[in-house]
């Protein structure tokens, strides 16, 4: 609608779009926001806290694209990726209890966006494959990338000419003696770890 101001009529901020039930995104297809606000229902997607088994609020089948997309407060379990999926432009400001799974094999490429406030994990790897991150913000996080804790399936890791701040544990995280971390051009500050649990020989930042 149109708020009064000293400048005169003006379009006020659009209310967030309340997702009530998981926005499925079908096989090969893309989703276009348009720089559209979604925030979950908390009683039927979940209220974005540290409980496990939470609802996406978009579920993304194989070769799907997510893009320009924002995702506010409270973000339940943020998006969930069946296999190869494309991230562009999605900014997640207020991680749910995390931003974004793999939840079976596939690559995941986030091209831009943000994810700030994740207490613990942003992109979490719940099956093997690939994911590439670059030109992305993220800040006061706990881990950037976590492979899931105990698993050995291989997850190769890249993350490019991005801004990373204010992280509680480290950026790329495994459990897997096969799993790869890649880091180039990224600007960090107040990062602790880069790597954490990966072999002798499968990192490199430059
Ligand atoms: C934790 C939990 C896993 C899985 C994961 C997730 O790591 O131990 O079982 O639920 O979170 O996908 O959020
Ligand atoms: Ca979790
Ligand atoms: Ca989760």
């Amino acid at each position: 609608g149109l708020v009064a101001s000293i400048f005169g009529a003006v379009p006020a901020a659009a209310a967030p779009t309340v997702v009530n039930s998981t926005i499925v995104v079908p096989k090969g297809t893309t989703y276009d926001g348009q720089g559209k606000t979604f925030v979950a229902n908390p009683s039927t997607l979940g209220d974005g806290s540290q409980a496990e088994n939470q609802k996406p609020v978009f579920r993304l089948e194989a070769g799907a694209t997510l893009k320009n997309v924002n995702i506010g407060s409270p973000a339940a379990d943020g998006v969930h990726c069946y296999g190869n999926c494309n991230i562009s432009n999605v900014v997640w400001q207020d991680v749910g209890e995390d931003a974004l799974t793999l939840k079976s094999a596939g690559t995941v490429n986030i091209t831009g966006g943000a994810a700030y406030k994740a207490y613990d994990k942003v992109f979490q790897m719940n099956a093997a494959g690939t994911i590439n991150i670059k030109n992305f913000r993220a800040d006061d996080i706990g881990k950037l990338v976590r492979q899931n804790g105990g698993t050995s399936f291989a997850v190769n890791m890249t993350l490019d000419n991005s801004n990373i701040s204010n992280v509680k544990d480290s950026i790329m995280r495994t459990d897997s003696s096969t799993s790869q971390g890649k880091i180039t051009n990224t600007r960090y500050s107040k990062v602790p770890t880069l790597f954490k649990g990966f072999a002798s020989g499968k990192t490199s930042q430059s």
